[in-house]
């Protein structure tokens, strides 16, 4: 059975750090197999649709008997989005009203960091993802990603880079490298996750903005709706040729609805997972100059329970989804698990699970990249928005939350 956290004191409005007490009544013990009431039991939500192959979808649970310990490095994170880990072991968290603080290594949270442009946070949209390179101990480079105000237009994804000051308090230097075009005028859909590539190129993931006239848009290359794009990380296209005719040359991947999780496999190859309409989200493996469908085809259904268009799941030209989720987890981040830290879990992708409240795990099959079972964990604790891995091998959650945390899931001991 899961086990809630337990309750900790209020923050007060100088949202104070958990003391070292705090923090050891926080780590649990507690049995991670999945739970008793079936993720599976569901019925879908579109009875009609076929999987276009086996193990597209509800792939069959995995019984994991590994004993897992959470520990809260940090509370009082509001609405906490993205991370990254720094070389001394703190953590840089986005709160997506605005903030971007240092968690540092002892758990303790820093004030706001300064210099950073003015986000949009209304609805989904306001801070969203932050990133750093291998060589941030010397570079002191960060990226992230917002929800940018564009005045009458509305607004749009946008990513500024900068660098942060050696008592990271301030950033400076700081440049806008990319920004989404149309603006909108929609407070849903803004993506965004960050992931370096191996060759120095910097994905990008948008969202098509929610709105029934924005949606087509997903389709056209020519715009930065609902796609997966590549850029240099000092700004402009990774490369110089469109890969879709009469596109913008930035535009890796188009038919894309809402993409807010992204990782590199341990290949270096990218994969998302996407937001669908009810019973649609989507894990994907989007290659260059590919089609992934929305709004053309989805396995999901308008919420009003309507087709979305025709109801196609199908067409040629358009990629399937590695997997779907029906019903759907509204998926956050993820990361594929590599470490020898906790065994069983190795070559897993891990999901947070916003809808879901849970951990998602998912095998693969080493050969085809299919689906092969479902894991989930914590179900029903809280509101998952990001999962990363820290370096030496733990796992690393945000909870989306008006008291936000940053959670640390490690073998029981
Ligand atoms: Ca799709």
């Amino acid at each position: 059975m899961p086990i809630l956290l337990p309750f900790l004191p209020q923050p007060s409005p100088s949202r104070p750090v958990l003391s070292a007490a705090m923090v050891a009544a926080a780590l649990l013990l507690l049995p991670a197999a999945a739970t008793a009431a079936d993720f599976n039991d569901a019925l879908p939500n579109a009875a009609a649709q076929r999987p276009a192959f086996p193990g597209q979808t509800r792939a069959p649970v995995i019984a994991d008997t590994t004993r897992l310990q959470r520990t809260v490095v940090a509370r009082g994170l509001e609405h906490p989005w993205g991370m990254a880990e720094l070389p001394d072991g703190g953590w840089l968290v986005t709160e997506r009203p605005g903030r971007l603080r240092l968690v540092r290594a002892d758990g303790s949270l820093s004030a706001p960091i300064l210099g950073l442009p003015a986000v949009e946070a209304t609805g989904q949209g306001g801070l969203l993802d932050v990133a750093v390179r291998d060589d941030f101990a010397t570079s002191l480079r960060v990226w992230w990603s917002y929800a940018e105000p564009r005045g009458a237009e509305g607004n749009g994804t946008a990513v500024a880079t900068g660098t942060l000051s050696a008592d990271a308090t301030r950033l400076t230097d700081v440049r806008v490298i990319f920004r989404q075009t149309p603006a909108w005028r929609s407070s849903l859909h803004f993506g965004s996750r960050l992931v370096f590539d191996r060759d120095g190129g910097l994905f990008v993931t948008t969202g098509e903005r929610s709105d029934r006239a924005a949606r087509p848009l997903a389709q056209d290359p020519a715009t930065l709706l609902g796609k997966v794009v590549r850029i240099h990380p000092d700004g402009g296209p990774m490369q110089a040729d469109p890969a879709f005719p009469g596109g913008l040359p930035e535009v890796w991947s188009i038919g894309h609805r809402n993409v807010q999780g992204a990782t590199l496999a341990p290949d270096g190859t990218l994969w998302t997972v996407e937001h669908g309409p009810r019973g649609g989200d989507e894990l994907n493996h989007p290659q260059r100059g590919k089609n992934y469908g929305w709004p053309v085809i989805t396995y999901g259904q308008e919420y009003s329970g309507n087709p979305v268009g025709t109801g196609t799941t199908a067409q040629a030209g358009m990629e399937q989804p590695v997997y779907y989720w029906d019903p759907v987890i509204a998926p956050g981040g993820m990361a594929f698990y590599t470490a020898d830290r906790i065994p069983g879990w190795r070559n897993s992708l891990l999901i947070a699970g916003l809808g879901a409240q849970a951990l998602v795990r998912l095998t693969l099959d080493p050969v085809s990249k299919l689906v092969t079972g479902e894991a989930r964990y914590f179900d029903g604790t809280a509101r998952i928005r990001d999962v990363t891995v820290a370096r030496d091998g733990a796992v690393m959650l945000l909870t989306d939350e008006d008291d936000g945390a940053l959670i640390r899931v490690d073998l029981a001991r």
